[in-house]
């Protein structure tokens, strides 16, 4: 099992809602996640830059890369873009992070 992170931005004010619509991830997008072999992700918030720190555990195998043409994944982002960063197309600004230390 791979374990990726990547940075995302939320637009200011924003905590609460991010939060609830997280709570509230819909069922068939958490099935999306896993059917790709996403497991254990977590999104933290830098509170003072805004920049949410996003690590998952992928498994070998996955197929993260298609995400992006999925409807509901589509749908998910477009329902987001209101309260994040985004690119044209509506997907959102992410950066990848590098890994420079791990405690197993
Ligand atoms: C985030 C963002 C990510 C998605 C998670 C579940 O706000 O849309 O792309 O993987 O939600």
């Amino acid at each position: 099992m791979e374990t990726i992170a990547f940075r995302m931005v939320l637009n200011p004010g924003m905590r609460d809602e991010y939060a609830r619509r997280h709570r509230e991830l819909w069922p068939e997008l958490a099935q999306a996640l896993r059917d790709a072999g996403v497991h254990d992700y977590s999104i933290f918030l830098d509170e003072a830059t805004n920049h949410l720190f996003a690590v998952l555990k992928r498994a070998p195998g996955h197929t993260m890369d298609r995400l992006p043409q999925l409807d509901v994944m589509r749908r998910w982002w477009d329902y987001m873009a209101d309260i994040m960063q985004t690119e044209g197309d509506g997907t959102p600004v992410a950066t990848p992070l590098v890994q420079v230390f791990h405690l197993p």
